[in-house]
C-alpha cells in the first residue's frame, strides 16, 4: 500500500475543550482536511506511535463511518500496527475505555459530540483516549492544539478501505510494515465486564420476582445496542424496556442528551406511574439519567451519593477495595456526606472526566460522577451510562426498595444537598464573556463579601467568592478559573462556568445548592421551590437575563 504525504493548510480553531473537538457537522464537511488535519494532529502527539495498537469506534452519528475510514487509511501512513473498530462503527464511549485497558492499546480515538445532536446540521466530535482509558488530559490535548496549528501535511494510504460492517481481521503491507484492523462486535467484551462487577443473576431475579418494569431509553443512541443485550437477553425483561434502540445518524432529529427537557418522553411515560424504574442514555452512553415511578427524578448529585454510600451492593465494590470518591466542583456535596460518615478520602475536581484518571492510576479514588449526569467507577476511565443503571438495580434489588425510597432513606440520613442547574444555550460568546466578567471584577474586588441578600423572603449572607482553582495531587499540574463560586454563611452555594462542550456560541451554566439537614421540614419539597430564592439571587448577581437577552433558561435540571 502506498504512503502519500498531502500538503494542507493549518487551522486555527482545532482546540479540544472539556471533552474532545466539538463543532458543527459542516465545519468538518465544507473544510478541506479539517478531519484528516486533526486526526494527523492526535498521532502526532501520541508517544511510541510506530507499532502502537489503537481503538476506534464511534456513537453512530453521521460521518463517523466515513472519519473511520479516514481515519484507517491515516494510521496505516502513519506506521500505527493495528486499530479495533467497532462492527459499524459502533463503539459507546466505555466501552471504548474498556477496550483499550482489556488489550493494552496505547490509546483510542472516540468519534463523538456525545449529548449535541447529530446530523449534517447537527455536531460531530473527536476525541482522543491514552492508555488507561480515560480522555487525553489537558497538556495533551494542549499539545494536539499545538500541532494543528502549524501542520502542514498528512500522511495516507488511499488505497485502504476496510469493510467495518462485517466482523474479521485484515491485514496490510504498508511499506515494511504489517498493518492489522480487527472489526470486533463492539458489544461483547462490555457486557462481559459488566459480569464481573455485577451479579447478574441477582438482578435478574430480583426483576422477574417483583415484574419490575423498565424502560431503558438510549435516544437513538449508540446504547441501544447494549441495553437489548444486557436488559433484555441477560436479565430476562420484555422487549419494551427498551426504547429507541436503533442508533441513528440524526438520533432522529433529537437530542441524544438524558435530562428533563430532551428525555421528556421518558419522564411522561414514568409519570404515568406503570413504570417502576427509567433511564436514559446519551449519543455516547458515557451518561445516565434515573427516574423513578411516578416521574420521580433522581439528581445525578444524589445518585453519586447513593451509589457510595450503598457501593457494597455491588460485587465489584466487595472484591476491590473502595479507597475514596470525587466529584467536580459544581456537583452538590451530596457525596461528601457520605464520604465522611465512611471515612473515606473526598476529592473535588474541575468539569470534565478526564481529572478523574489520575486518581484513580494511584489507587486513591474508586467512585466518582458529575452533576451533568455522569457517573463512573474505577472499573474503566470513563464515566459510564448502563455501569449506573446497573448500579441502581443491584441497590434496588438489594434493599427491596423503590428508587424514591431510597432517596428518601438517603436524606433522612445525611440530609439533603438540593441542587438545580440552569443552562443558558447559545448564547453570543461577547454577551457570555461579560457574565464571566462582571463576576470576576466581584471576585476581584471582593464587594460582595459580608453582603446580606435578600429574594423571595429569605435571606443570605455571602461569605466566600472565587474562581476554582484545581491542584491535582498527584502530578501537582493546575488548573486555573474553572468557575465562579459564590458561598453562602449557610453553606449554599452558586457556580458559575461557561461550558466547554457546545459547538456554536457560548453556554452559561448556573449552579445552585443547598443543604438541608435531615431533620428540615422542607426535606422533600421540590427543589425549585427549595432554590427558588437562590436563583433569583444568582441572576440578580450575574446579570445574566440583561446581559445575555434571555428571560428563561434553555434547560432546568
Ligand atoms: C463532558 C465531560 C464531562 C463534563 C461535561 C459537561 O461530558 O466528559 O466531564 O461534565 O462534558 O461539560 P461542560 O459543562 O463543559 O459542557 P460528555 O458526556 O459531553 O462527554
Amino acid at each position: 500500500m502506498n504512503v502519500l504525504i498531502e500538503t494542507t493548510t493549518p487551522y486555527s480553531d482545532q482546540k479540544p475543550g472539556t471533552s474532545g473537538l466539538r463543532k458543527n457537522t459542516q465545519v468538518y464537511m465544507t473544510q478541506k482536511y479539517y478531519t484528516e488535519n486533526f486526526i494527523q494532529s492526535i498521532l502526532m502527539c501520541i508517544d511510541g506511535l510506530e507499532g502502537c495498537t489503537l481503538v476506534v469506534g464511534g456513537d453512530g452519528r453521521y460521518m463517523v463511518k466515513d472519519v473511520i475510514q479516514q481515519s484507517i487509511k491515516i494510521a496505516a501512513a502513519n506506521g500505527v500496527s493495528k486499530l479495533i473498530i467497532g462492527q459499524n462503527g459502533i463503539l459507546s464511549t466505555p466501552a471504548v475505555s474498556g477496550l483499550i485497558r482489556k488489550y493494552s492499546a496505547t490509546g483510542g480515538i472516540i468519534l463523538t459530540a456525545s449529548h449535541n445532536p447529530g446530523g449534517p446540521n447537527g455536531d460531530f466530535g473527536i476525541k482522543y483516549n491514552i492508555a488507561n482509558g480515560g480522555p487525553a488530559p489537558s497538556s495533551f490535548t494542549d499539545k494536539i492544539y499545538q500541532v494543528s496549528k502549524s501542520l502542514q501535511s498528512f500522511r495516507i494510504c488511499p488505497e485502504i478501505s476496510v469493510d467495518i460492517n462485517t466482523i474479521g481481521s485484515h491485514s496490510f503491507t504498508v511499506g515494511n510494515n504489517t498493518f492489522i484492523v480487527d472489526v470486533i462486535c463492539g458489544v461483547t467484551d462490555y457486557v462481559d465486564l459488566m459480569k464481573e462487577i455485577f451479579d447478574f443473576q441477582s438482578i435478574k431475579s430480583y426483576i422477574s420476582s417483583q415484574s419490575l418494569k423498565l424502560r431503558f431509553d438510549s435516544l437513538h443512541g449508540v446504547m441501544g445496542p447494549y441495553a437489548k443485550k444486557i436488559i433484555c437477553e441477560e436479565l430476562g425483561a420484555d422487549s419494551s424496556s427498551v426504547v429507541h434502540a436503533i442508533p441513528l445518524e440524526d438520533f432522529g432529529g433529537g437530542h441524544p442528551d438524558p435530562n428533563l427537557t430532551y428525555a421528556k418522553d421518558l419522564v411522561d411515560q414514568m409519570k404515568e406511574g406503570k413504570l417502576d424504574l427509567g433511564v436514559a442514555f446519551d449519543g455516547d452512553g458515557d451518561r445516565n439519567m434515573i427516574i423513578g415511578k411516578n416521574g420521580f427524578f433522581v439528581s445525578p448529585c444524589d445518585s453519586l451519593a447513593v451509589i457510595a454510600a450503598n457501593h457494597s451492593a455491588i460485587p465489584y465494590f466487595r472484591k476491590n477495595k473502595v479507597v475514596g470518591f470525587a466529584r467536580s466542583m459544581p456537583t452538590s456535596a451530596a457525596v461528601d456526606h457520605v464520604a465522611k460518615d465512611l471515612g473515606m478520602d473526598m476529592f473535588e475536581t474541575p468539569t470534565g472526566w478526564k481529572f478523574f484518571g489520575n486518581l484513580m492510576d494511584a489507587g486513591k479514588m474508586s467512585l466518582c460522577g458529575e452533576e451533568s449526569f455522569g457517573t463512573g467507577s474505577d472499573h474503566i476511565r470513563e464515566k459510564d451510562g448502563m455501569w449506573a443503571a446497573l448500579a441502581w438495580l443491584s441497590i434496588l434489588a438489594h434493599q427491596n426498595l423503590s428508587a424514591e425510597e431510597v432517596i428518601m432513606r438517603h436524606w433522612r440520613k445525611y440530609g439533603r444537598n438540593c441542587f438545580t442547574r440552569y443552562d443558558y444555550e447559545q448564547v453570543e460568546s461577547e454577551a457570555a464573556g461579560k457574565v464571566m466578567q462582571l463576576l470576576e471584577a466581584a471576585i476581584e474586588d471582593q464587594s460582595l463579601i459580608g453582603s446580606t441578600q435578600i429574594a423571595v423572603g429569605k435571606s443570605y449572607i455571602v461569605q466566600l467568592m472565587d474562581n476554582f482553582r484545581y491542584v491535582d495531587p498527584v502530578d501537582g499540574s493546575v488548573a486555573e478559573k474553572q468557575g465562579v463560586r459564590i458561598k453562602f454563611s449557610d453553606g449554599s452555594r452558586l457556580v458559575f462556568r461557561l461550558s466547554g462542550t457546545g459547538s456554536s456560541g457560548a453556554t452559561i451554566r448556573m449552579y445552585i445548592d443547598s443543604y438541608l439537614s435531615s431533620t428540615d421540614p422542607s426535606l422533600c419539597d421540590p427543589a425549585a421551590d427549595i432554590l427558588c430564592p437562590l436563583v433569583e439571587i444568582g441572576l440578580k448577581i450575574s446579570n445574566i437575563p440583561a446581559l445575555s437577552g434571555r428571560t428563561e433558561p434553555t434547560v432546568i435540571t
